[in-house]
């Protein structure tokens, strides 16, 4: 990663936290959640019993494998570029590298991260693929997309992964203007495969984002950890606590780290002040119809392929073609 988007990751981190506390209702964006503890955190995170998002895609990924790689080695000359949007550990793209692998083709591989930690292990994941190649790209989606689509070989095809409901951190218009950028990114015959999860009982969801060992806490709770480190800040962990609420009227879950008592934060000089009750939204995460899935990536500009869905747990897997 060059210095330069380290430095303005860095200022962009210091430039939105001030812009966004001092809302109404105070805000953080969830992408920050991603220090090198939150990602460790968010690993242990989809080891949980509780969270089964991860576990449910890895099944689904690995039964349609060869299915999705079907779709981007028709022309047996070109040499495919799989694009990670949101790599975390590599778990998941080094399934798909391995049925293109065992097709018998090589392939290019771009993964997109805002989380060093991530893409460090995530290139180590992939390092066993002999006929893989690797780049990785600490940077925005936004940003790492156009990066990585600006690499393609004129007549290989691109397939983008975004999986793990990443999606869902996006509410509607961000989640639309999103995937339009990345059918902007794409020509025909390239291809989207998108994991989102799916609405379930509130039980459920409760137990997944506040879990009885408290890493999801504790994962929420990091992110005043990371301001007071890089920024800082004076922020109190013991005033604070982890708060998950269904949200069934915008079909989100949100996560919140509401103050115990009134207090005053100062952050590099600045005082943020709260009252007792108030809350920082960290997070939403979206659940979705298997419906709604298709006609977000019609209004995009792609036509379904495939939609597999793990019933047990509410998982939906969606190969789009970019039309
Ligand atoms: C990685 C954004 C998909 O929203 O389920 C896990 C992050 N937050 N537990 C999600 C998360 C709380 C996760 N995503």
């Amino acid at each position: 990663m060059s210095t330069q988007s380290s430095e303005r990751l860095a200022a962009d981190f210091a430039a939105d936290v001030r812009r966004d506390l001092a809302l109404v209702p105070k805000q953080l964006q969830s992408k920050y959640l991603y220090d090198a503890l939150g990602s460790s955190l968010f690993e242990a995170i989809c080891r949980l019993p509780w969270y089964r998002i991860t576990r449910a895609e890895q099944r689904l990924l690995e039964a349609h494998a060869p299915a999705v790689v079907e779709r981007i080695t028709r022309d047996p000359e070109t040499v495919p570029l799989i694009v990670e949007l949101g790599c975390g550990s590599g778990e998941k793209i080094v399934i798909l590298a391995e049925a293109l692998q065992a097709a018998g083709r090589h392939g290019r591989v771009h993964l997109i991260d805002i989380s060093r930690q991530a893409l460090e292990q995530s290139e180590r994941t992939l390092g066993r693929l002999r006929h893989i190649s690797v780049v990785g790209h600490r940077d925005t989606y936004e940003v790492g997309l156009r990066r990585a689509a600006q690499q393609r070989e004129a007549g290989s095809p691109v397939l983008v992964l975004l999986l793990g409901s990443n999606i869902g951190n996006f509410d509607a218009p961000a989640a639309g203007e999103f995937l339009r950028a990345i059918r902007g990114a794409l020509v025909p015959g390239d291809a989207l495969l998108l994991g989102a999860d799916l609405v379930k009982t509130e039980d459920a969801l409760r137990l997944a984002y506040d879990d009885p060992l408290g890493v999801t806490a504790a994962f929420n709770r990091n992110l005043l950890v990371r301001i007071n480190r890089e920024l800082g800040a004076t922020f109190d962990l013991d005033g604070f606590r982890h708060v998950a609420v269904w949200n069934a009227e915008h079909s989100r879950v949100e996560m919140h780290l509401e103050s115990l008592r009134a207090q005053t934060v100062r952050i590099d000089g600045w005082a943020v002040a709260f009252a007792e009750g108030e809350r920082i939204w960290t997070e939403s995460s979206y659940k979705y119809e298997p419906a709604d899935i298709d006609q977000m990536g019609a209004r995009a500009g792609f036509s379904t392929a495939a939609q597999w869905i793990d019933e047990d747990v509410r998982f939906a897997l969606t190969l789009f073609a970019a039309a």
